[in-house]
């Protein structure tokens, strides 16, 4: 039976039962090629088919078998070749795969098999190529991963699962941690002086020393001061805790800074800046970026306890700033209101990056010590900061001409430092502004003159009235240095904060 070169059949044993199709397989061979598989159960190398062989021909097949060739098969076979394969066999070919099987082709694959190609993949399976992964699995692809499961992880700059950022870096210090947590930090934008004590301030010689009449006067150069971003003190949460309701032993950065205003950006103000750009003072940090004074801290109750502890504090009076070491420090305020950060749109501040990449539902606490939601008002200004000033450090902080012709009891010049005027006081025709006072506390970190505290101090010369003697608790002149850098005097602030964004 020759029958035009197809060499397979002349090798079969016919039955006479196939020999009843043969008229039907000579009709068919004119128009089509005599291949049905379901007659013969053979491979084919060419044409459709529609049989359950193996077909390594160009044509289409929608049988089971697998597919070699360049066509479409619709079959649960493996297809090697490009074209589309929508039965759940792999497909190794650039077409598309809408079965279930792998896909290592560069075509999209709609089913839950693994896809090492480029293509999208819309199933659970891992997708290792660039393409978009909506679903479920492992995306190690640069493409946009939808589904739930972690992508390359945090600093990849794509925002995944169990991520409240992701900056696509692994460096802390800039807005988002180096494990992908929103670092949440704030800022002084209301200091207020106190002149009396309370339960958490038991102690207050720098406000009882300020007469009322001097008291309006210093809390509007402080005001001032946070307003322009001059003194601009901030506490970084390194423990992430964005809802600010309970946590025990978490680490607080507390660092100064100064506000950034670059061109175009809306007007700064100190007293209303929530999520404002702020770089930290580099004596401030370290070369990474991380806080060099950090205190221990609790939140209960949506109020935060800091402290005590050391920290420092730029302040002005108008003739050169100073930064003001304070000991056994403790800050007590309530927690505000939880808002989603802003996110800049043009690249200014205020706002968070869109780079940063932050959880769209993240919400942080947007301020502290602020009683009823407001901020910035005394009224409003619920923070408890006090802390003792070491003498030292009063010693930098030189006194404005303003403020020198009215001590008529003092010949002070700009010379002399707020610790002189401290000592010395200041009388005027109409009363005293400062009562003369002397250091109440001691700094526990530093040696003791002497017998130690308390210390006296004196300013002997009456030209200069530059404090230069220090007597210890047993009227025994001790070293002058060492005793202003143990002395110290009690303070006492209210604040609030707002929430800022610290950029390194
Ligand atoms: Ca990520
Ligand atoms: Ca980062």
């Amino acid at each position: 039976m020759v029958m035009l070169g197809f060499a397979p059949f002349q090798e079969l044993p016919v039955r006479p039962s196939d020999l009843r199709l043969l008229p039907i397989c000579l009709a068919s061979l004119l128009l089509f090629g005599c291949g049905s598989r379901s007659i013969f159960e053979l491979n084919e190398d060419g044409g459709s088919d529609a049989g359950p062989g193996s077909d390594a021909g160009p044509g289409n097949d929608a049988g089971p078998g697998n597919d070699a060739g360049p066509g479409n098969d619709a079959g649960p076979g493996n297809d090697a070749g490009p074209g589309n394969d929508a039965g759940p066999g792999n497909d190794a070919g650039p077409g598309n795969d809408a079965g279930p099987g792998n896909d290592a082709g560069p075509g999209n694959d709609a089913g839950p098999g693994n896809d090492a190609g480029p293509g999208s993949d819309a199933g659970p399976g891992n997708d290792a190529g660039p393409g978009s992964d909506a679903g479920p699995g492992n995306d190690a692809g640069p493409g946009s991963d939808a589904g739930p499961a972690t992508d390359g992880g945090c600093g990849d700059g794509i925002l995944d699962t169990g991520e409240e950022c992701d900056d696509g870096n692994l460096a802390s210090f800039d807005g988002c941690s180096s494990t992908c947590h929103f670092e949440q930090s704030q800022r002084i934008n209301s200091l207020q002086l106190k002149f009396d004590t309370d339960s958490v301030c038991a102690n207050n010689a720098i406000g009882g020393s300020i007469s009322q009449f001097a008291q309006g006067t210093l809390q509007t150069v402080i005001n001032g001061q946070v307003r322009n971003g001059a003194i601009s003190l901030m506490l970084e949460l390194i423990d992430p805790n964005p809802t600010g309701v309970h946590q025990s032993n978490i680490h607080i950065g507390v660092l100064a800074g100064s506000p950034e205003q670059p061109q175009g950006s809306p007007t700064y103000n100190g007293s209303a800046d929530t999520d404002w750009w702020y770089a930290p003072d580099t004596n401030s940090v370290t070369d990474a970026g991380a806080p060099l004074t950090q205190l221990l801290g609790d939140i209960t109750n949506h109020t935060l306890t800091l402290g005590p502890g050391a920290l420092s504090m730029n302040l002005s009076l108008g003739n050169g700033g100073a930064s003001i070491d304070l000991s056994n420090t403790t800050l007590v305020a309530p927690i505000g209101t939880l808002t989603k950060p802003k996110v800049t749109t043009n690249g200014l501040p205020p706002g968070h990056l869109p780079s940063e990449h932050i959880d769209p539902n993240l919400k942080t606490f947007a301020s502290t010590g602020t009683g009823n939601g407001g901020g910035g008002g005394p009224a409003n200004t619920t923070g408890t900061l006090c802390g003792n000033m070491s003498a030292s450090s009063l010693a930098q902080l030189k006194l404005p001409a303003g403020l020198i012709t009215v001590c008529t009891n003092q010949n002070y010049t700009t010379n002399n430092s707020l610790l002189d005027l401290l000592v010395g006081g200041c009388g005027t025709q109409l009363g005293s502004l400062i009562t003369a006072t002397q250091p109440d506390q001691s700094d526990p970190d530093a040696p003791a003159a002497g017998a130690g505290a308390p210390y006296t101090l004196a300013a002997s010369n009456n030209t200069t009235k530059a404090v230069d003697g220090c007597k210890d608790k047993n009227g025994a002149d001790v070293g002058l240095n060492r005793c202003l850098a143990a002395a110290a005097y009690s303070s006492y602030f209210n604040f609030s904060t707002n929430r800022v964004f610290i950029r390194h």
